[in-house]
């Protein structure tokens, strides 16, 4: 039911603004006449505004407003990302869903959406603000065949993804600040949560959780982000079509996942590179129970990060936050 609906969205939308008949429907899905009525009904029903003229056949005169699993899906030109997908109007958090789904056996790809987040996360379980209707919250599923400790290189894939995205589709520049931070003219736009389930030397699965502030004005900006927080809106002056930008990054994302599993992290380097956030610049690290001055140098060809303390030497960084020093933040 659910596939031979989206197969019948597809046709619809790809006819764009000309007619199909009835006919052909029936014949392209193999069901009968009264069964695509039934789900033109259906349709209309979930929001899509549909004309039907008698001798010439249906056509769709508007999407609907809300997001839905076919609103995203039926211009979704991926092969396999995305292809399962589940949307939600109000979760705890899509992580949540997809771990969930994840242990319950979902396959590689599942893709979990959801309109509003009231318990959204970030890394350490500090909160995520996941405002309705006015962002991305997405969380993916993937089985990589890679070691546990390569994970985190899926995060750094995942940030060129959304830069791609936002390049192509929205025409931002935006840069990448490890390890999983998207900025757009110094404040935070986007960020990504990695989350795994591994045992010994086999990833059962991995979660990317990927937050992307969209549609929001500076009054839906909580007043403690106000300073470090941004959207595309406030920062283009456009309101997006959420599908539009999901469709996108899970086409780069699914690319470069490719290039990814079949060369390597090269790959992924020299294009996270290009969107770095300010190289050669001081920045202050916080480690588990440290916190010291260093230069950004860049990233080794695992993603570790690299530094140069103050003493010149050189040091690597699998894990840790990083931030700029004061005063030179603008
Ligand atoms: C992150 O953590 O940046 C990862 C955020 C991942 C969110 C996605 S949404 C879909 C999926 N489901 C979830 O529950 N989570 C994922 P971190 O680097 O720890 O940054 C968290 C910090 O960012 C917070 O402490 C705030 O300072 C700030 N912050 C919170 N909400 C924000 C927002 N909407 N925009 C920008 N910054 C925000």
């Amino acid at each position: 039911m659910e596939s031979t609906r989206k197969k019948l969205i597809t046709l619809l939308a790809d006819a764009k603004d000309s007619f199909i008949s009835g006919q052909r429907l029936s014949d392209e899905l193999s069901i009968s006449r009264a069964a695509i009525w039934k789900h033109m009904k259906a349709l209309e029903q979930e929001g899509y505004e549909i004309e039907a003229v008698s001798r010439k056949g249906y056509r769709i005169v508007s999407f609907p407003e809300e997001m839905s699993v076919n609103t995203i899906q039926w211009d979704l030109r991926t092969v396999w990302l995305g292809q399962k997908m589940y949307y939600r109007n109000q979760v705890d958090s899509t992580q949540s869903i997809a771990h969930q789904l994840a242990r319950d056996g979902a396959v590689h790809g599942t893709v979990v959406v959801a309109d509003e987040q009231v318990k959204g996360r970030g890394r350490l379980h500090r909160p995520w603000h996941s405002q309705k209707g006015k962002g991305i919250w997405m969380s993916i599923i993937l089985r990589p065949n890679i070691e546990p400790q390569r994970a985190p290189q899926l995060t750094l894939a995942s940030a060129v993804a959304i830069t791609r995205m936002l390049k192509s589709v929205c025409h931002v520049d935006a840069k990448i600040k490890w390890p999983n931070d998207i900025f757009l003219h110094n404040r935070k736009l986007a960020g990504i949560l990695t989350e795994m389930q591994a045992e010994q030397d086999l990833i059962e699965y991995v979660i990317i959780g990927m937050g992307i502030n969209v549609n929001q004005n500076q009054t839906d900006i909580p007043d403690s982000l106000t300073e470090i927080a941004t959207s595309l809106k406030l920062e283009t002056g456009e309101t997006f079509k959420r599908e539009t930008l999901i469709q996108s990054i899970l086409k780069e994302l699914e690319v470069i996942y490719d290039q990814y599993i079949q060369q390597g992290f090269s790959a992924v380097k020299s294009h996270w590179e290009e969107a770095a956030y300010r190289m050669g610049e001081t920045i202050t690290v916080k480690t588990r129970n440290q916190k010291w001055d260093a230069l950004l140098v860049g990233i080794q060809d695992d993603g570790a990060l690299i530094v140069e303390d103050q003493t010149q030497n050189r040091r690597v960084l699998y894990s840790a936050e990083i931030d700029w020093k004061r005063g030179k933040e603008e």
